[in-house]
């Protein structure tokens, strides 16, 4: 059902600073930034590496408010990794297929998410205390 891991989401309190800081020691380049008001974050994605279905990312996550996920996040553990999040083939299937299971889904309908993608997370408590992205990339241009 995973086809790679497409991203770590990373809460930061500076944006810009850790982009900065990322480009100078991991050598990444920064591919897309943007502002997502729904989830309540400004975010950039750093490209790491080209994997089956899509590429493999960095997520860099500064906080839009404090109410927000990444904002109360930081509030309580402080910068560090926020979520995991696997590519999949087709989003809607995979949270049928997961809820099925149990596992408690974040969002009811995929959202809208970095360069185009739909994504659904869920929940922590029922991962094992990882909150989990799932990640289906827009067709490649032909
Ligand atoms: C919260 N908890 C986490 C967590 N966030 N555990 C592990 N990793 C995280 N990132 C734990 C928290 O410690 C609490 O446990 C419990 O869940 C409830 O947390 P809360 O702070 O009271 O927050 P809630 O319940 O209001 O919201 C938690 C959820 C929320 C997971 C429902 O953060 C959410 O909807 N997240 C999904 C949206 C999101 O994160 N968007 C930002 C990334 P204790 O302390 O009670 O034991 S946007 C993105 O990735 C995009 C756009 C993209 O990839 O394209
Ligand atoms: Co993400």
């Amino acid at each position: 059902m995973l086809l790679r891991i497409d991203h770590v989401g990373i809460a930061c309190e500076n944006l810009d600073e850790k982009i900065a800081f990322y480009e100078s020691t991991f050598g990444v380049t920064v591919v897309s930034r943007e502002v997502n008001e729904e989830q309540g974050v400004k975010e950039a994605m750093l490209h790491v590496a080209d994997g089956e279905g899509g590429g493999s990312y960095i997520q860099l996550l500064e906080p839009l408010s404090a109410g927000s996920p990444v904002g109360k996040f930081l509030a309580k553990r402080g910068e560090g990794i926020h979520h995991v999040a696997y590519g999949v083939s087709d989003v809607t299937k995979a949270m049928e297929a997961i809820g099925a299971k149990g596992v408690r889904l974040v969002d009811l309908h995929p959202r809208h998410g970095a360069m185009g993608t739909s994504i659904a997370f869920l929940h922590p408590k029922d991962v094992g205390g990882v909150l989990t992205e799932l990640v289906e990339s827009p067709p490649r241009p032909s």
